[in-house]
C-alpha cells in the first residue's frame, strides 16, 4: 500500500511537473539533484547563508542564494547574518556591507574592480565556510550566482579559489522593440515592455529578465529598436522607463535609450537638429538632465543615424563624430555613454557596401569625445551566417570600439533553427586583424588591452519576447546565455559554455551532456552548408529575410539584392573584393589581405566572399567550385536527420514538454534546410548550367515554384 501510494505522488509529481516544463525558468531552475549522495556532499560545505541584506542588491543575491541552493539541495538553509556563523557556512558580502568580511582582510580584492568578486573556502575561527566577497554590492550578487552554477552544474565546491573579473566593461543587450510591443527582428513573440501599463504594473518578468542577466553579468540594456521613436524621450514615457530601471537596478543592469536625432525638431519643436546649432545643444542639455532626474543612473543613447533612412548628422553636412559628440557632451556630467553605430551604407555611394563603414568612420579616429563608443557589427555587411571580421576592428585605435553581434537569429533561420551562436562569436572575437602584429585579436581590440582603453563594450540584439520560453526556441536561450558569458570573459570555449548550459537547463548525466555539445557544436556550420555555404551571403527573402531569395534582383536598392552579392552568370560567381575588384581586402592589415586575397590560403569558408571565380575552378579538394558548392548545399541540408535523431535519443534525459518544443521545431527546420538546398540548387543550376554532381538531390520543384512562394505577415517587420 505505501509503494502504491508513493508510486502515486510520484506519478502526480511529475504529471504536474510536465506542465510546469515550458522553459520560462531558463537555465536558473534549481530543482533538486536526484543523487542524494551529492546533495549530502554539497550540504557539508553549503549549509547555511550568511549575508547582511543591507541594501537590494545584497537582497537579491540572498533571495538567490536561499531558493537556489535550498532548491538544489532539497532542505531550507539557514539565512542569517554574517555575525553567526557555522561550519558550512556560505559567508557573502562586502568589506562595507559585513564586519567578517572586513576582518578577513581579503587581498585579492585589491584587483577585482567594482564588479570582480572571489569565492574562496576558508576556515575562519576553526570553521570551514565558503566565501563570497566582492568591493561592491553587485560582485556579491555576480559571485552568488557563480556558486550556483558550481552546483547546478554539479562540480566541487570544496577548496574553492576562485576570482572573477569581467574583460569587457559595458555588456549590454540591444532589444530592437518599438513601443507598440511589436519586436523588430522578433521572433519570439512581443516585446517584454508593456508600456501601456507601465509604470504602474510591474512584471514579474521584468525581475526574472533582470535575474537572468545578473547571472551571466549582463549589465546593461537598451530597451528600443534603434529604428527610434523619439516619444520614449518625452515625460509620457520617461516615468515608464523609470519604473523599468528601478526593478533592474539591484541586478547592476543600467537602462539606455535609443536617441531618435530629430527628436529636436519632433518633441522639442525646434527647426533644426543641427549638431552645431546652439538651441539643439540646449535642448539635448536639457533633456538629459530631464532623464536623470527620472533614472539618476541612466547608462546613456544608442544610436543609429544616417543609416536606412534614419536622420543623423549628415542632413546638416555634419559628421558623425559631431553627431555623436552633441549627445556626448549632454550627458557627459551624468557620466553617461554614447554609443554610436557605425552601420551605416548607401546605396547612393557608388562603392561596395562592405567598405563604406570603414570609409565613413576611420576618417574620424580621434574626433569623438571620451565617453563615445564606436559600436561595430561584427562583420561588414550584416549579421550573415557567416561574414569576415569587420575591418573597422582594428582601424580605429583612437576610438574604443564596441562590439555588436546579433543574438536574434535574423539571418538564421529566425526562431525555427537549432543554431547554437558561441562558435559564430568566438570566430569573430579570436580572428587576427594583426594590426599591431600577430595576437591583435578582435578581442583585444574591442576589450581596449590592445589599445589602452578604459572604456570598452559589447552588445547583442536580443532574442527575447514574451514567449512562454523567452526565445521563441529553447536553444535561443543557450545564444542568449552564450553571448552573457562570452561578454563576461571571451576566452571561454564555446563547448564549455555549451556544457554549462546544457546542464543547468535540462541535465548533468554526462551522455547527455557530450550528445549535445556535439549537436549544437555543429549547429552553425550546418546552417552555413544549407543557406551560403563557401562564402555567399545575403541571399535570403526580400525584407522580412525569410527562406531563400537567390534570384532577387531588380529592386530600387541594389544593395538589398542578392544579385549584388553573388554576382553569379554562366561562367562565374562572387564577389571580387581583391585588388582587381573592389578592393575592399585593401581595408584589413597586409597579412589578412594577404590571406584572404591568395586563393592558395583563403578558406573554402570566405571564398565567394572575396572571390569571383569560374565555375569550373579547381578547390583544393579536386572537385569544381561548383561541385563543392552543390555538395555544401546537400552536406547541409542531410545533417538535419542526424540532428533529429540525435535529439529523439535524447527523450529519456528532457521531460516531454521541452523535448516535444524542440522536435517540433526540428522538423521544421528540416523541412527549411531542404528549402534552401532545393530552391538555392535550383536557382544556382540556372546560372551554371551544369548538371548536379553524383550524390546531390535535385531539387524538388522547378525555379519558378521557389520564386513564386509569397509568405504574408513573417514576424518582425
Ligand atoms: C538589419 C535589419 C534591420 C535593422 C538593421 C540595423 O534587417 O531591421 O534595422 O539591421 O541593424 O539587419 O540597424
Amino acid at each position: 500500500m505505501k509503494k502504491l501510494i508513493f508510486a502515486l505522488i510520484i506519478f502526480f509529481m511529475s504529471v504536474g511537473h510536465s506542465f510546469a516544463e515550458s522553459g520560462y525558468r531558463l537555465w536558473m531552475r534549481y530543482d533538486q539533484i536526484n543523487d542524494e549522495a551529492l546533495r549530502t556532499q554539497y550540504l557539508k560545505s553549503l549549509s547555511g547563508i550568511r549575508i547582511d541584506t543591507i541594501s537590494p542588491t545584497l537582497k537579491a543575491a540572498s533571495d538567490e542564494l536561499g531558493k537556489g541552493l535550498s532548491g538544489l539541495l532539497g532542505r531550507t538553509l539557514g539565512l542569517s547574518s554574517t555575525a553567526s556563523i557555522e561550519a558550512g557556512s556560505v559567508v557573502a558580502g562586502t568589506p562595507a556591507s559585513s564586519s567578517l568580511i572586513r576582518g578577513l582582510k581579503l587581498q585579492s580584492l585589491a584587483g577585482l574592480g567594482d564588479e570582480g568578486y572571489m569565492l574562496s573556502s576558508m576556515v575562519h575561527n576553526g570553521k570551514q565556510i565558503t566565501v563570497i566577497a566582492a568591493n561592491t554590492d553587485v560582485g556579491v550578487l555576480y559571485g552568488s550566482f557563480h556558486l550556483l552554477r558550481l552546483v547546478q552544474t554539479q562540480q566541487p565546491v570544496v577548496k574553492l579559489s576562485i576570482v572573477e573579473k569581467p574583460l569587457l566593461k559595458h555588456r549590454v543587450l540591444n532589444h530592437w522593440d518599438n513601443l507598440d510591443r511589436t519586436v523588430e527582428r522578433g521572433y519570439a513573440g512581443f516585446s517584454l515592455w508593456n508600456w501601456h501599463l507601465l509604470p504602474g504594473y510591474l512584471q514579474q518578468r521584468y525581475i526574472d529578465y533582470a535575474r537572468a542577466n545578473a547571472s551571466i553579468g549582463i549589465n546593461g540594456t537598451v530597451l528600443t529598436n534603434v529604428n527610434a521613436n523619439s516619444l520614449i524621450l518625452t515625460e509620457e514615457f520617461l516615468p515608464k522607463v523609470a519604473a523599468i530601471a528601478n526593478v533592474l537596478r539591484p541586478y547592476g543592469i543600467k537602462v539606455y535609450l535609443t536617441a531618435r536625432f530629430s527628436s529636436p525638431i519632433e518633441i522639442g519643436k525646434l527647426k533644426t537638429a543641427d549638431p552645431l546649432d546652439e538651441s539643439v545643444k540646449k535642448w539635448w542639455k536639457d533633456k538629459a538632465d530631464e532623464i536623470y532626474r527620472h533614472i539618476p543612473d541612466f547608462g546613456g543613447f544608442l544610436v543609429k543615424a544616417n543609416s536606412e533612412g534614419q536622420p543623423g548628422p549628415q542632413n546638416y553636412g555634419r559628421s558623425h563624430a559631431e553627431g555623436a559628440n552633441l549627445l556626448a557632451d549632454a550627458l557627459a556630467p551624468h557620466n553617461g555613454i554614447v554609443m554610436w553605430r557605425a552601420f551605416v551604407y548607401s546605396h547612393e555611394v557608388d562603392e561596395d557596401r562592405f567598405k563604406q563603414a570603414y570609409n565613413e568612420f576611420k576618417p574620424l579616429d580621434g574626433q569623438f569625445r571620451k565617453n563615445v563608443l564606436v559600436q561595430v557589427k561584427n562583420g561588414p555587411i550584416d549579421f550573415q551566417p557567416r561574414e569576415p571580421f569587420s575591418p573597422l576592428f582594428g582601424a580605429m585605435p583612437k576610438t574604443p570600439l564596441m562590439m555588436e553581434f546579433q543574438i536574434t537569429q535574423e539571418y538564421l533561420g529566425q526562431a525555427t533553427h537549432l543554431v547554437y551562436q558561441a562558435p559564430l562569436y568566438k570566430e569573430v572575437l579570436d580572428a587576427d586583424t594583426y594590426v599591431k602584429g600577430k595576437g591583435s585579436t578582435v578581442a583585444r581590440v574591442v576589450d581596449g588591452s590592445l589599445d589602452k582603453h578604459a572604456l570598452s563594450g559589447i552588445a547583442g540584439v536580443a532574442n527575447i519576447g514574451d514567449d512562454l520560453n523567452w526565445t521563441g526556441h529553447l536553444f535561443g536561450q543557450s545564444n542568449w546565455y552564450a553571448f552573457g558569458r562570452l561578454a563576461w570573459n571571451h576566452q571561454l570555449s564555446s563547448e564549455n559554455i555549451a556544457d554549462e548550459w546544457t546542464g543547468m537547463t535540462f541535465s548533468n548525466v554526462p551522455e547527455f551532456k557530450v550528445s549535445l555539445r556535439g549537436m549544437m557544436m555543429k549547429s552553425r556550420e550546418n546552417l552555413v552548408n544549407y543557406m551560403t555555404p563557401l562564402g555567399l551571403h545575403h541571399i535570403m527573402g526580400w525584407d522580412h529575410h525569410y527562406g531563400p531569395g537567390p534570384w532577387i534582383k531588380d529592386k530600387p536598392r541594389m544593395d538589398w539584392t542578392s544579385f549584388y552579392y553573388h554576382k553569379a552568370d554562366s561562367v562565374a560567381i562572387g564577389f571580387d573584393r581583391t585588388a582587381s575588384g573592389s578592393n575592399a581586402l585593401s581595408q584589413y592589415s597586409p597579412q589578412v589581405r594577404k590571406f584572404y586575397g591568395d586563393l592558395k590560403t583563403c578558406p573554402p569558408e570566405y571564398l565567394l566572399w572575396f572571390h569571383r571565380l569560374p565555375w569550373s575552378h579547381r578547390m583544393k579538394t579536386g572537385e569544381s567550385l561548383w561541385e563543392a558548392l552543390s555538395q555544401r548545399y546537400q552536406q547541409g541540408a542531410e545533417s538535419m536527420d542526424p540532428l533529429i535523431a540525435g535529439w529523439n535519443k535524447l527523450a529519456p534525459y528532457v521531460d516531454q514538454e521541452r523535448f516535444d518544443q524542440v522536435r517540433m521545431l526540428l522538423a521544421i527546420q528540416k523541412k527549411e534546410a531542404w528549402w534552401w538546398h532545393d530552391a538555392c540548387l535550383a536557382y544556382f543550376q540556372s546560372r551554371s548550367g551544369l548538371p548536379f554532381p553524383q550524390g546531390v538531390t535535385p531539387p524538388k520543384e522547378t525555379l519558378e515554384f521557389y520564386e513564386s512562394q509569397h509568405f504574408h505577415f513573417v514576424p518582425g517587420i
